[in-house]
């Protein structure tokens, strides 16, 4: 490991004392609504992000006031489930002490918005009381494992999705921390109790990010984590799992050496113990060799392609102390969520509604919160978080969907969720403005109004029933994973984008630039003429973005 020119970041880990740093001190000081730089740091380990409104910040400027701070805090849910009850907690939380939107994140989670320093410490606690935390869903850690959501795919759908708990788990970190600052934990005395043999002081060099998926469904795009993990099904049996190594997505403009990739399939383990064994040192092999002096190339991608796929198995291998065996077969024919009622094998019902962009709030004509509230109040579903930004009604007996049905009508949901175009039902956009520091354009806040204008070019040629799958980032980190969409969208600057083809239905193919910088008449165009020769030209249930790669547009 590479011990001179440490980033700044890998010196504040280190002199954190167990992720502690001055944070409690930061929360009693009320002359700002900020913390120091160096907590800043180590909040995120908590599942927190400093931001600022962005949209105030001239005014604010101008009255000479500092700016307007705040909090996201985001919840670990390993595999996205919450118990009616659970949702209930986060509506009143919402409420009570953040802006009241719950949005459901591109990983299986929600955030919450807007919490003020002062509210941290009663938010946290109101989590501990619904059973539920922040711990480690940001930072240089193992964030929350995701898991395939629908669980109409596979008899043994709930066998596999206990692995994101198990592995959630088995990657937590071992600092008292979190309980002692936000849940005034007696601290502890003898230090030794919190060793962390995993993350030793300086935890991994980046963020890390773990998948499972069950074929044929690919809904939590396996191959943009840095371990994805696809379930292998033989006779109705999990046999084990193929293991791929080395997915992300975030590139930076300008800095040719930082680039998306999808993760290489390595190897098959089968059994519980030799899974999380292989989870585990691939952890440790990312700790040891990957980058800790310049955080751009610090995610396990850059890790194996700068040692080799071929070096990185030997290592894991000899960690392990025994041999991958040959991947399996698989095949994935889709990513997307299934919308409307459906029902499973063991004959319960599950409702998936249209969720913009993962936003549930209340809106004039539209009270999605108000409706999920009484769906919870009836006790009678689950709520299961899809990687899409949705939410799926889950596991109602069939004795129940009648009551669940009434509600979704009376509050407008059904026909809410049945009016919505296949664009729209197939496109994510990432929160950027007005809370993340980091974008460079609008991404939430604008595709629905881009969607409006394209739906009328996709009826002009035909084409409204096609589910092309459609991306917006407000910046290229690729938080809605833009890159892995049919039709992305890249924010360059404010009003601008990079667009982006030839991603595939499955989530095994990249896109690529296809045009840069282009405002909103550009764009409308550009898509005008594709989708135009798209309608005469494509084959007979070929999809935009495989049609895009064979005519060689990218
Ligand atoms: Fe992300 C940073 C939002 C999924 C790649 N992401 C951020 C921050 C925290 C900005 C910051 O660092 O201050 C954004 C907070 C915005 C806000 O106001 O809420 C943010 N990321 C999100 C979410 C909420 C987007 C959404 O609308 O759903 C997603 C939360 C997922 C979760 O529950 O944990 C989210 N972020 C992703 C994904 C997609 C995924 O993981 O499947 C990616 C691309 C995949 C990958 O990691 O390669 C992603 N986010 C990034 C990066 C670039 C990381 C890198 O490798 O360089 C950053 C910037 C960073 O880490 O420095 C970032
Ligand atoms: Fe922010 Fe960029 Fe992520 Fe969008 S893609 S949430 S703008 S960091």
């Amino acid at each position: 490991m590479d011990k001179t020119n440490l980033t700044v970041i890998e010196k504040i880990k280190q002199a954190s004392q167990g992720l502690r740093g001055t944070i409690a001190d930061g929360l009693l000081d009320d002359l700002t609504g900020a913390i120091s730089e160096e907590d800043q740091a180590l909040i995120k380990f908590h599942g927190m992000y400093q931001q600022d409104d962005r949209d105030r910040r001239e005014e604010r400027s101008a009255k000479k006031l500092e700016r307007l701070y705040s909090f996201m805090i985001r919840l670990r849910l390993p595999g996205g489930l919450l118990t009616p009850e659970q949702w209930m907690a986060i509506h009143d939380i919402a409420g009570e002490n953040t802006t009241g939107v719950i949005k459901i994140t591109t990983r299986q989670t929600i955030q919450l918005h807007g919490l003020l320093k002062s509210k941290i410490k009663p938010t946290i606690l109101a989590f501990s009381e619904a059973r539920l935390d922040s711990i480690a869903t940001c930072g240089d850690i193992n964030r929350n494992v995701i898991c395939a959501a629908h669980p109409g795919q596979s008899p043994l759908h709930a066998q596999v999705h206990a692995y994101a708990g198990k592995i959630s788990e088995l990657l937590m970190p071992k600092t008292r921390a979190y309980y002692e600052i936000w849940l005034d934990e007696e601290k502890i005395a003898d230090k030794k109790q919190e060793e962390d043999p995993l993350y030793q002081d300086r935890y991994l060099p980046r963020k890390f990010k773990i998948a499972i998926a069950i074929p044929p469904n690919n809904d939590i795009d396996l191959f943009t984590n840095d371990i994805g993990l696809i379930a292998i099904v033989e006779s109705g049996q999990l046999m084990g799992f193929n293991i791929a190594v080395g997915g992300g997505l975030s590139t930076t403009h300008g800095n040719p050496a930082t680039y998306a990739r999808l993760g290489s399939v390595i190897g098959f383990v089968a059994g519980e113990t030799n899974l999380l064994k292989a989870v585990y040192e691939i952890v440790t092999i990312q700790r040891d060799y990957g980058n800790r002096t310049d955080r751009k190339l610090a995610r396990l991608k850059y890790t194996v392609d700068k040692l080799g796929l071929e070096w990185f198995k030997k290592e894991l291998e000899s960690r392990m102390g025994f041999d991958l065996q040959s991947p399996r077969p698989y095949s994935f024919t889709d990513r997307k969520d299934y919308y409307g009622w459906k029902k499973n094998e063991q004959g319960n019902w599950f409702y998936t509604p249209f969720i913009e962009n993962g936003r549930i709030t209340d809106e004039a004509g539209h009270p999605l919160k108000s409706a999920l509230l009484a769906i919870a109040q009836t006790g009678k579903c689950l709520f299961r978080f899809t990687g899409n930004q949705n939410l799926i009604l889950a596991d109602i007996k069939p004795e129940d969907k009648k009551e669940l049905d009434l509600i979704l009508e009376k509050f407008g949901i059904l026909a809410h969720t049945a009016a919505a175009s296949s664009i729209r039902k197939n496109a994510m956009a990432c929160v950027a403005f007005n809370t993340c520091p980091l974008a460079l354009a609008e991404a939430q806040r604008y595709l629905p109004s881009l969607l409006g204008k394209i739906e009328p070019i996709l009826d002009k040629h035909g084409l409204r029933d096609q589910n092309i799958i459609t991306r917006m980032t407000g910046c290229p980190n690729g938080c809605a994973r833009p890159y892995a969409a049919e039709i992305g969208f890249v924010g360059t600057a404010y009003g601008h984008y990079n667009l982006h083809l030839g991603g595939d239905h499955q989530g095994t193919r990249l896109n690529r630039i296809y045009r840069e910088n282009l405002d909103e008449t550009a764009i409308l165009t550009e898509l005008d003429q594709l989708l135009g020769v798209f309608s005469q030209e494509r084959n007979p249930s070929e999809s935009f973005g495989d049609f895009s790669v064979r005519k060689g547009w990218v």
